[in-house]
């Protein structure tokens, strides 16, 4: 039986990752940090599954990831999906992004290396390091890939970047088996609800059950131009899983190839429960707006698809269904 770690267990992913390794009979070690309230909503489903382990642990402590590393060192496979991972957030909080975000990976890495860890290991990077970088030809249907810059934008991007340039600096200077997930956006029902596309279903959710309450406080956003690349996260876990399972480490983007405004969000999302025109019920508030913003991206998955096999399961109008649907009921 093959023993996984996931740091980040209690968050979308953590939760989805979890869900696939068990059914493919791991054995899941999941490091939730510590919290004054429960935080283990995403995972109530497993907390009693044989072969599932809950252990107390925060990435910015180098002796936590030690010790979680001293009591399961026949690990096989590791997965740091742990980040303060909410763009906006890391510009009030930079700081402590950076601690989370950036330095958590490198603690991880060296206690791999330190403690002589035969595991392999995947780095949750992020499409956001591509920042400002949009200055593609989209005539020329070129997107965002393996190949293109890092143009960070953001506290967290540059964060990301750090530790995404700390995985393969590990593969290339100490021979770790690490690979980097470059995931492009990836919602779903599990999605924390401060993120845009939760925000909004988990808003219209609401609206509904009030009755479609004309006098419901109004849904109160930011910028509603950007483009992004939404896939489903049920399918982002099993490119994490595969890129594992190759002898060679290498990193990839996995995106779907399409891109969509926030106003096509809430178009589709908004049609779904019969609004055709839904300019009443929202409101851009500055609040909402970010000192600097990522405008445009659209990825290319090919070399995923290549050598993974992976492709993406789920359209844009999918997810967003299953996202209204959701929280409708
Ligand atoms: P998420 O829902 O915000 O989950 C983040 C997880 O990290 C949570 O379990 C959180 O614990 C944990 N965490 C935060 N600080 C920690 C610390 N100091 N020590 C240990 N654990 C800590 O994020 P997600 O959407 O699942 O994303 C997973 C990873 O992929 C993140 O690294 C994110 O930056 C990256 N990523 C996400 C996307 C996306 O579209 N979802 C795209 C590209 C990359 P609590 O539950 O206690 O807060
Ligand atoms: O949903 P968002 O907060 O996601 P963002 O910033 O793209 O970051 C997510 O995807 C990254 C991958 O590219 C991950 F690495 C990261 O961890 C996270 O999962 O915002 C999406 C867009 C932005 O352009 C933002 O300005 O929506 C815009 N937006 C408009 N109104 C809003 C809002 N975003 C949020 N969170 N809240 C709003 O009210």
């Amino acid at each position: 039986m093959k023993k996984a770690i996931i740091f980040g267990i209690t968050g979308q992913d953590g939760s989805h990752l979890a869900d696939l390794l068990l059914e493919k009979e791991y054995e899941v070690v999941g490091v939730s940090r510590r919290a004054s309230t429960d935080n283990t909503q995403r995972i109530k489903h497993i907390l009693s599954n044989e072969n599932f382990y809950l252990m107390q642990g925060d990435i910015t402590d180098a002796y936590s990831v030690i010790n979680i590393f001293k009591k399961h060192s026949n690990v096989d496979e590791i997965y740091n999906l742990a980040a303060q991972s909410h763009v906006a957030v890391s510009f009030k909080q930079p700081a402590l992004t950076w601690d989370i975000t950036g330095k958590g990976c490198l603690n991880i890495l060296q206690s791999i290396v330190d403690l002589g860890i035969d595991a392999r290991f995947y780095q949750a990077s992020s499409s956001e390091m591509f920042g400002r970088n949009y200055d593609i030809d989209r005539s020329q249907n070129k997107f965002q890939n393996e190949d293109t810059k890092f143009m960070p934008q953001s506290p967290y991007a540059i964060a990301k970047c750090a530790a995404h340039y700390m995985t393969t600096l590990f593969r290339e200077a100490y021979g770790i088996h690490s690979s980097a997930g470059i995931l492009f956006n990836h919602e779903g029902e599990r999605r924390g609800e401060t993120f845009v596309t939760r925000k909004i279903t988990k808003w219209i959710g609401d609206w509904v059950k009030s009755g479609k309450d004309l006098n419901f406080p109004k849904l109160r956003l930011g910028n509603l131009e950007a483009f992004r690349d939404w896939g489903y996260a049920g399918d982002y876990v099993e490119a994490m899983w595969m890129m594992l399972q190759q002898d060679s480490p290498q990193d990839y983007v996995i995106c779907t190839g399409k891109t969509h405004t926030i106003r096509e969000f809430l178009d589709v999302a908004f049609l779904h429960v019969g609004m055709e025109d839904w300019s009443d019920l929202v409101v851009q508030d500055p609040e909402f707006y970010r000192p600097a913003e990522v405008d445009y991206l659209r990825g290319d998955c090919s070399k995923a698809n290549k050598i993974l096999g992976w492709t993406p399961k789920h359209s844009f109008e999918d997810l967003v269904k299953k996202m209204v649907e959701h929280d409708v009921s």
